[in-house]
């Protein structure tokens, strides 16, 4: 199985987590922002992440993907799952976003190794969000508003093995948005969160990216 992805994705990172959980080799390519031409080629369209199976087929939904490699040998997410964990991740996305969009573009990832890569990421979200530099300025404000996502999610886990005591569908929701999020240095982790990231980051064997 390969794995076309960027490595600030959480999308793809759910994809990274289920194979390292399951233990499945995932050879993992990571796409420059401006290589469009690979995405069209594989599939049609510009989208991330794309996993090409082994029988040649592309998967392009990351969660039908998440359920394909959890159906290769024995399961692993076999605990219940929450409609709060969903809808958790669902609301955090847009109190993250803002933190998290105008990061990545300091950390030396892969997908932005040519300034033109770099450059085509900054200019296409630019569409969506203001000038990165100004987004940072706001820095204190928006950690103000993620926080009292981040101390739900704290009231809500009941594990650091697993957000809902045993393995689900609900830590590949939870843990990718985690991950990106802390890329903001100075964003205080509640203590429940911490420990679920820390070990769970172990278990599947992913170092957190740089935080700035
Ligand atoms: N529903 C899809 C959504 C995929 C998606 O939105 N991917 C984003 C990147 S995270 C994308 O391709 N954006 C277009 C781009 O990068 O230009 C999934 O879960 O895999």
């Amino acid at each position: 199985m390969k794995l076309y992805m960027f490595e600030h994705c959480s999308l793809c990172f759910r994809v990274r987590m289920i194979a390292a959980l399951k233990r499945l080799h995932l050879q993992e390519t990571v796409v420059l922002d401006d290589d469009s031409d690979t995405m069209v080629g594989l599939v049609g369209k510009r989208v991330i992440p794309i996993l090409l199976k082994d029988d040649g087929r592309p998967m392009l939904e990351s969660m039908d993907m998440v359920r394909y490699i959890e159906g290769l040998g024995p399961p692993v997410l076999v605990g219940p799952e929450r409609p709060e964990i969903a809808q958790w991740a669902d609301r955090v996305v847009a109190k993250s976003a803002p933190l998290t969009m105008p990061r990545y573009p300091l950390l030396g990832l892969p997908e932005f190794a040519t300034a033109a890569a770099l450059d085509h990421y900054i200019m296409r979200k630019r569409k969506t969000y203001d000038d990165f530099a100004e987004l940072r300025s706001h820095t204190r404000e928006q950690i103000d508003e993620l926080m009292p996502k981040l101390e739900e999610l704290d009231a809500l886990i009941e594990s650091p093995q697993a957000v809902n005591g045993a393995l689900s569908m609900d830590d590949i929701r939870v843990l990718p948005l985690l991950r990106s999020v802390a890329v903001v240095k100075g964003l205080p982790f509640p203590r429940r969160v911490r420990n679920y990231f820390e070990s769970m980051m172990y278990r599947i064997g992913f170092q957190p990216l740089p935080a700035v």
